[in-house]
């Protein structure tokens, strides 16, 4: 395991969060750094994901990167292949592809006490780094249930982050697994095509609308030439989506949301059974709030069955639920969701003494800030425990985080430190204040089971505050929290205020 390869900062993946963090780094006159892609383009989740159908559920002009404002958003909501070209412009425009090394895949990151570095073995040879920036991505991994006789099923079944680029769903028999956000994306775009759909729900979503309004040619070119007027439309969006996050500390206040979200469905589902097996029994806000105009319409379509008991089983042609009813279908789509709290590149990474971060975590996350773990030095996590949120556009609170790695990056050069991590104290000082903060919220009383959870019942994927108060506190170094040395040091001092 020789390392054939060095860089004072490895960045992890090539989504938002890995060309953000990339960019700033250029910004600060940072050059010595490389981006590790496992795939053959930048763009992450949003190269990735390329179900029919597939959008944002934030508006653009806010889910994007604060400095690089794109005037040509299409559509309020974009779709899939904008963000993607978004995405592949950033890269090229900051100058990052020659940055990046494509198909090369972590395997394994082991801290190095001794110098003070990072050792990332990657499917293409071993690196060195100082620094790691874990920009994996929190939706990378799908999340796939383990059924009975899957195996033997003849047909097409696949992921919908998977989508296979020749699937031809007309004329079909389609069965959907899971009707979380990206399978009330996908089910209107495929129910028209298909013979028959079958969906199966375990538990119904909360659905409001959302216009696919589109942005006009001119209102396009006002934003280019007047880029203060795109400024003041991200901020409005903020400020509507901050004053939601209000109702979702504040439960009580979510009998609007729902009544918006039953007037979604009254409109489209005129068939009582439909509308009481679509119905929610928990608090609107407790699981994300889905956005769609068309998913209601198209399952009350003739053509869609909804069932409603878990699946048991699947054989050579079918699907069979608890319930008995047995489904014939040709294809298997899992809307199932990602690995979140069990994530899989916590399996890899080993720390001082050879620890590994799955093992400290054990199923329930946690770090200081969001961000970096004590016992694992000089690494930042992007998306990383509680920085999740379920109102507004995660990209801000990236664009957070990268600013507290850049302030501690900026500490540790003027200290002349080379290796840092969080203390523990102020790691669980933080995940306290995080946890007292979430009790009352929506995602914790709102009476659901949620992926925001994790095998303890702690919420450990979302931040319970305001975006801007996370912004502020990440927006200083509390270098008391920090303990910082040389690398040639024998005992860790503290950082120096
Ligand atoms: O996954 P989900 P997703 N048997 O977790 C069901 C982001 N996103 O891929 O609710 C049967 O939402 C599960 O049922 P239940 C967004 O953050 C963003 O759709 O657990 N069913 C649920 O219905 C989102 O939250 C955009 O009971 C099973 C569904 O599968 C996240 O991605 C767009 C099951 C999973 O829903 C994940 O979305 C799309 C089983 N064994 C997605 N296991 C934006 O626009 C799970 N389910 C930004």
């Amino acid at each position: 395991m020789k390392p054939i390869n060095k860089a004072r900062i490895i960045i992890i993946g090539s989504g938002f969060a890995g060309i953000a963090a990339a960019v700033r780094l250029k910004q600060a006159g940072e050059n010595d750094f490389i981006i590790l892609e496992r795939s053959e383009d930048v763009g992450g989740v949003w190269r990735d994901n390329r179900y029919p159908g597939c959008a944002c559920d934030v508006e653009s002009h806010l889910y994007s990167l604060s400095f690089a404002p794109n005037p040509n958003w299409s559509r309020k909501f974009s779709s899939q292949p904008e963000i993607y070209a978004y995405l592949q412009d950033c890269a090229k425009k900051f100058d990052l592809i020659s940055h990046v090394r494509f198909r090369h895949e972590v395997k394994r990151m082991e801290w190095k006490e001794d110098t003070g570095e990072w050792y990332v073995a990657t499917s293409q040879g071993d690196f060195n780094a100082k620094i790691v920036v874990g920009a994996f991505g929190a939706l990378s991994n799908p999340a796939i249930p383990n059924l009975k006789g899957l195996d033997t099923f003849a047909g097409e079944a696949f992921h919908s982050s998977n989508w296979p680029k020749n699937f031809e769903p007309k004329g079909k028999r389609i069965s959907v697994i899971g009707t979380g956000a990206s399978a009330i994306q996908f089910i209107p775009a495929l129910q028209p095509e298909v013979d028959s759909m079958t969906v199966f729900q375990r538990t119904p979503a909360w659905v409001v609308g959302r216009p696919g309004q589109k942005i006009s040619p001119t209102k396009q070119k006002l934003y280019s030439k007047f880029p203060f007027l795109q400024k003041a439309t991200r901020l409005g969006i903020y400020i509507r989506r901050e004053l939601l996050g209000i109702a979702f500390r504040n439960p009580k206040y979510m009998k609007i949301v729902k009544k918006a979200a039953l007037s979604n469905m009254y409109r489209s589902i005129k068939d009582p059974v439909l509308r009481e097996k679509l119905t929610p029994d928990y608090i609107i806000g407790c699981k994300r709030i889905l956005q769609s105009n068309v998913y209601y319409p198209a399952m009350a379509a003739p053509n869609v069955n909804v069932v409603t008991s878990g699946v048991v089983e699947v054989t050579e042609d079918s699907i069979i639920a608890a319930d008995g009813t047995e489904a014939k279908v040709d294809s298997i789509i899992f809307g199932t969701g990602f690995q979140i709290t069990d994530i899989p590149f916590a399996n890899y990474i080993f720390g001082k003494n050879g620890q590994r971060l799955a093992d400290v975590w054990a199923g329930s996350p946690k770090a200081y800030l969001g961000t970096t773990v004590s016992g694992f030095p000089n690494l930042f996590i992007m998306q990383g425990p509680n920085t999740g949120l379920g109102h507004t556009s995660v990209i801000y609170m990236i664009e957070a985080q990268i600013k507290q790695m850049m302030k501690v990056l900026k500490h540790m050069q003027k200290n002349q430190l080379d290796v840092i991590e969080p203390s523990m104290d102020a790691q669980n000082g933080f995940v306290e204040k995080t946890e007292k903060s979430m009790k009352g919220t929506v995602w914790t009383s709102g009476g659901c089971k949620s992926w925001y959870l994790d095998h303890t019942g702690r919420n450990s994927t979302l931040w319970p505050g305001s975006t801007f108060s996370f912004s502020r506190l990440a927006g200083k170094v509390n270098t008391g929290d920090y303990i910082g040395r040389q690398a040639s040091a024998e005992t860790e001092v503290p950082a120096r205020k």
